[in-house]
């Protein structure tokens, strides 16, 4: 933490520090009348609210959310393209869209009201993350149907930042424009910055003296070797940001300079439930489960009880930040990544936590998941620190039944290790993909 970040005054004291009985009253206000517009302008919700027999007149409390029926990426796609706005679509300004791994993407529409909501959202977050306005903010995200480069350009330019909307890709040129404007934040997934700052050490650039000094990331997870990594190679603080598009984009919830391993979620703008995946109820209080959304002010595609698939827990323990909103953990993993292997449930950042362990492994790797004569197979492409990666083949080959046994005891599986060269792996502009089942 440096002092130019710290202190930095809390966007909207009014509301992130505001008591919990003000917060849940501001939420059941807002819900009641989100309910009303997705009832009343939705075919898709009024017909789900009358099969399970609810009334808009039914939400009376906050708990009622509960009751409301709940949204999923197979709703989006049932409904594809519009069939959930609830605006007009000569008041939709905007499209953005997700795509998934199967099917039609997911598609949402953002009136102009949405947008500026979007806006106040992403500048209450990156002020958080100690943005201030004489910053000068570089987009390595793409402008395209993704949330990340719009919705972050906005909110940084609503700040009064100098935007620089670089684009993803062509990190040599990222470099560059590093260097020349001064630029001192950085908006990319943290895999992609990882990537700047290894290219960046190849061709000599000196990391200690840059003016970068604060990362914006997201998109993707950001593990904690990972994190301390790109904050010691770059010299800059490295926040984490998350969000998704179905509920607006980023903007759900940062990270503060006091609780690293939490972001703070934007309850001014989203009601939270954390649920068991598999009966929907909720987890007891602080456990482990399902990220469930209900964003509070949108117009032109509301969206009641998203299933968001992310698994992560929620405190409403008071931040040391003097903010008051509830904060979650880091998201580690989704509930739809496990990998069933002979019988066997895998997350994949389970790999990330064996790895992070051990000295000389990288952050960068592939899970690959085979069959092999009827038998699943799981194997690592690891690459490793230049400084194990050596000719020594006894060398490489005790540190690969090393990292070997080290995972087979945390999975309870076998794992066939391939130890490769520093740089090998192809890295992405956008989201890491860690795993590849060549099953199916
Ligand atoms: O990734 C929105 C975003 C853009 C967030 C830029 C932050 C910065 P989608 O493409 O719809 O939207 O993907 C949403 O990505 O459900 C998570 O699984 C994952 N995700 C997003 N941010 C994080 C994060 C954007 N900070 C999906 N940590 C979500 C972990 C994240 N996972």
């Amino acid at each position: 933490m440096t002092s130019s970040t710290y202190p930095q005054p809390i966007f909207n004291p009014a509301v992130e520090c505001a008591s919990r009985e003000k917060i849940t009253e501001t939420q059941l206000g807002l819900l009641k009348e989100q309910v009303r517009l997705a009832y009343d302008k939705v075919p898709w919700y009024q017909a789900r609210f009358k099969q399970i027999g609810l009334e808009p007149g039914d939400i009376k409390t906050l708990a009622d959310v509960r009751l409301l029926p709940v949204t999923d990426k197979s709703v989006m796609r049932e409904t594809y393209p519009f069939g959930l706005f609830a605006a007009p679509l000569d008041q939709i300004v905007r499209l953005h869209s997700s795509s998934g791994t199967t099917g039609k993407p997911v598609v949402v529409g953002y009136t102009k009201a949405d947008i500026e909501e979007w806006r106040y959202c992403i500048m209450s977050m990156v002020q958080m993350a100690g943005v201030i306005p004489s910053d000068r903010a570089q987009m390595a995200f793409g402008y395209g149907m993704f949330t990340g480069g719009f919705g972050l350009h906005y909110g940084l330019e609503g700040l009064g930042c100098m935007m620089i909307p670089a684009g993803s890709g062509n990190t040599e040129r990222h470099l560059m424009m590093i260097e020349d404007y001064g630029t001192t934040v950085l908006i990319a997934t943290p895999s992609y910055a990882l990537h700047i700052c290894e290219v960046g050490e190849k061709l000599g650039y000196d990391w200690a003296s840059s003016t970068l000094r604060v990362g914006l990331f997201g998109g993707e997870p950001c593990p904690p070797k990972m994190k301390q990594e790109i904050e010691q190679r770059m010299h800059i603080i490295c926040t984490d940001n998350y969000g998704l598009t179905e509920v607006m984009g980023p903007g759900v919830s940062g990270e503060c300079l006091f609780s690293r391993d939490h972001q703070h979620i934007a309850e001014s703008h989203f009601i939270w439930e954390v649920v068991d995946p598999q009966t929907m109820e909720p987890v007891t209080e602080g456990g482990i489960g399902e990220l469930v959304l209900t964003p509070l002010k949108k117009q032109g595609v509301p969206i009641l009880r998203y299933r968001t698939r992310d698994l992560t827990r929620v405190t409403i323990d008071p931040c040391a930040c003097g903010r008051t909103t509830a904060r979650m953990e880091k998201i580690r993993h989704r509930s739809d990544d496990m990998l069933i292997i002979r019988g066997t449930n895998v997350f994949p950042s389970q790999f990330e936590d064996v790895l992070s362990h051990i000295e000389g492994a990288s952050a960068h790797y592939r899970i690959i998941v085979d069959n092999e004569g009827g038998m699943d197979r799981l194997t690592l492409m690891l690459e490793v620190e230049p400084a194990v990666f050596s000719d020594s083949f006894t060398q490489m080959d005790s540190f690969r039944a090393l990292v070997a046994e080290k995972l087979r005891s945390t999975l309870q599986l076998g794992v066939v290790v391939k130890l490769i060269e520093p740089h090998s792996l192809e890295r992405s502009m956008g989201k890491t993909r860690h795993v590849e089942d060549l099953r199916s």
